[in-house]
């Protein structure tokens, strides 16, 4: 396969209810989306889903855009791919940059999976017709409307529940939390938050009954983790510090954590996202398939991820109504009683649809012309 043609454009969407977490506040988000078409006019598309500003990674929409348009599509189109682990290897050529990557490799996959007739999911090594959903709540204003949103979102049928923590919001949201809905599967995500050090937060939330503690300290903060996670009963699981495989095989090495949240846009794209699921599974180390707010072709990625064997707990692939009042595909994703259908259709499986994205689009760049 040869891309002739790479489209990228920058869409931007309002969200349906504000999000806050740790690090940043949002109202709406600006993604980018790849188009990769190849000789025979066949177009596979994929998501950079990265946050505006660099609080999650280092990236930003900007540095995505420049690295998308000054590097990432020429590589793109002087490397001829039969599989798009092929081309994710000449992808690595750029160091970083896994958000901007990411959307070229999901693009591939798009691509291959739609000449082939076959579901993203079954080209991935997907085995699931349906895939868990949970939910993710940013921290609010109060307890009370934090209470409302999970009542909200239980009743729409959701399994799992992930709250966002930071110093000064934790314990107590927690404790409420707990004690409104004693049978809850729920987690806790701290993106980071605290520092090294700290115990006497991680110590009340240990008697919760809570899932997993999501990314407690920095990303580079392996060592601590492992310290952390010798003296708590509740799994440790790592998000934004495992950015690649190597870095599984320090923190499996290390006991830094006991799951792992693994991000299509993390980790670089499906490619490295694959293979870390793999990794995973064969150390019995289960793994859930966290998001980054995506539209509609981010999300479809993610509910194909899912299907894949060792994510054996609920993943962040909520409905597209969770987050937009209309979503960038023709249907939207659709969470029903917690779980979200595996497309049977070739690709993606859902539809770019292009007279919303034009209404939407806030720039754009094609090559050649
Ligand atoms: O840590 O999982 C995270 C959103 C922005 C930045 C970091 C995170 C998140 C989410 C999104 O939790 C969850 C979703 O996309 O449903
Ligand atoms: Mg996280």
């Amino acid at each position: 396969t040869r891309t002739t043609h790479v489209a990228l454009r920058r869409v931007r969407l309002p969200l349906v209810h504000r999000f806050q977490t740790s690090s940043h506040a949002k109202r709406d988000l600006e993604h980018i989306l790849v188009a990769l078409t190849d000789a025979d006019g066949v177009t596979g598309w994929g998501e950079i889903a990265s946050p505006s500003g660099p609080f999650y990674s280092a990236e930003t929409t900007e540095s995505c855009w420049a690295v998308a348009r000054d590097h990432l599509t020429p590589l793109v189109l002087r490397t001829e791919w039969e599989h798009p682990a092929e081309l994710a290897a000449a992808l690595g050529k750029v160091r970083g940059n896994h958000f901007a990557r990411a959307g070229f490799d999901m693009a591939a996959w798009a691509l291959w999976s739609l000449r082939r007739g076959i579901p993203l999911a079954t080209a991935l090594g997907g085995t699931r017709s349906r895939v868990e959903a949970g939910v993710s709540l940013g921290i609010e204003p109060t307890v009370d409307a934090l209470l409302d949103q999970v009542a909200l979102r239980v009743a729409e049928g959701y399994r799992r529940v992930k709250l966002k923590i930071a110093p000064g919001w934790d314990a107590e949201p927690v404790r409420a939390v707990r004690s409104a809905f004693p049978e809850l599967a729920l987690h806790v995500d701290a993106n980071g938050a605290y520092p090294s050090g700290e115990r006497a937060v991680f110590r009340e939330l240990d008697t919760r009954g809570l899932l997993m503690i999501e990314q407690p300290f920095a990303p580079r903060a392996l060592v601590a983790h492992a310290a952390l996670q010798a003296e708590l009963a509740t799994p440790i699981c790592l998000d934004e510090s495992v950015e690649d495989v190597d870095d599984l095989v320090t923190a499996l090495r290390l006991g830094a954590g006991r799951i792992l949240n693994i991000k299509v846009s993390r980790m670089g794209g499906l490619t490295p996202a694959v293979r870390a699921h793999e990794l995973a599974r064969a150390e019995g180390l289960p793994v859930w398939c966290g998001g980054m707010h995506e539209f509609g072709i981010g999300r479809a990625a993610n509910v194909a991820l899912s299907a894949l064997p060792g994510f054996t707990l609920p993943s962040d692939v909520s409905g597209s109504d969770k987050y937009y009042a209309r979503d960038v595909t023709t249907a939207p994703i659709v969470c029903r009683q917690g779980f979200v259908a595996v497309p049977a259709s070739a690709g993606l499986g859902w539809e770019p649809d292009l007279p919303f994205i034009d209404e939407h689009t806030t720039g754009r760049a094609s090559f050649p012309g």
